[in-house]
């Protein structure tokens, strides 16, 4: 019951949010999902286990990751890539499953983005604390395509700039079961987390997870 409303305060505010040309925030898209979405990244971390991977300048990332799709987006001193098999394994990783398909396919078609069709989705897990600095995703080689980004568990503040690292950022509070598609004039823009505050989610506990979905190759 308290849960319920303090789930209402949360996603109130108009359901549909423009960041800026060529992003939009979708609020709650992935709620009535919940529950499986879950029980897939389970399945898929047991497969291909979240772990903090090195950045090429030699530090260990805060957050935890794995991923699915016919390859996975990787760091180590080398640089960064995706490869169609999982380093820690020397197997490959497992597949989009179709509710993942599905539910990017969806939102990035309320999006404006029709027939996306996602070859790579990668997981992130924060733990209280845990960040991701503002960066570009350009390591795919289909920038033409959005990227569709799923939130779950423990809110987070969004960072969200411009196309030169200085730019000036936005903020933005992204709750369990926001969905943000980007693509066109904003699919280079830099983005990030900030440190993720302490907290308790009903489902996730003291986690936040972010499914980012991308046409890689
Ligand atoms: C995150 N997201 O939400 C990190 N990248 O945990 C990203 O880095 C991201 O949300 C590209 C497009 C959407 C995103
Ligand atoms: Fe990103």
């Amino acid at each position: 019951m308290a849960a319920d409303l303090f789930d209402g305060l949360e996603s109130a505010g108009p359901a549909r949010q423009q960041l800026a040309p060529g992003a939009v925030l979708l609020r709650g898209f992935a709620r009535s999902q919940q529950a499986e979405l879950i029980a897939v990244i389970e399945a898929i971390a047991a497969q291909a286990p979240f772990r903090r991977m090195m950045t090429p300048g030699g530090h260990q990332m805060s957050v935890a990751m794995t991923s699915c799709g016919s390859c996975g987006w990787v760091t180590d001193r080398t640089g960064y890539r995706y490869d169609a098999l999982d380093p820690e394994s020397g197997q490959p990783w497992p597949a989009i499953p179709p509710l993942f398909r599905d539910l990017a396919e969806q939102a990035a078609s309320e999006a404006g983005f029709a027939d996306f069709a996602p070859d790579a989705c990668l997981i992130n897990r924060y733990e209280p604390g845990a960040k991701m600095s503002l960066h570009q995703d350009r390591d795919e080689r289909d920038i033409g395509a959005p990227i569709v980004s799923v939130s779950l568990g423990l809110p987070a503040t969004f960072l969200f700039g411009g196309l030169k690292r200085t730019d000036k950022t936005q903020r933005y509070r992204l709750v369990h079961g926001d969905v943000v598609v980007w693509g066109g004039p904003a699919r280079l823009a830099f983005h990030g987390i900030a440190p993720l505050a302490d907290g308790e989610h009903a489902l996730l506990g003291r986690r936040r997870i972010n499914l980012t979905f991308r046409r890689a190759r």
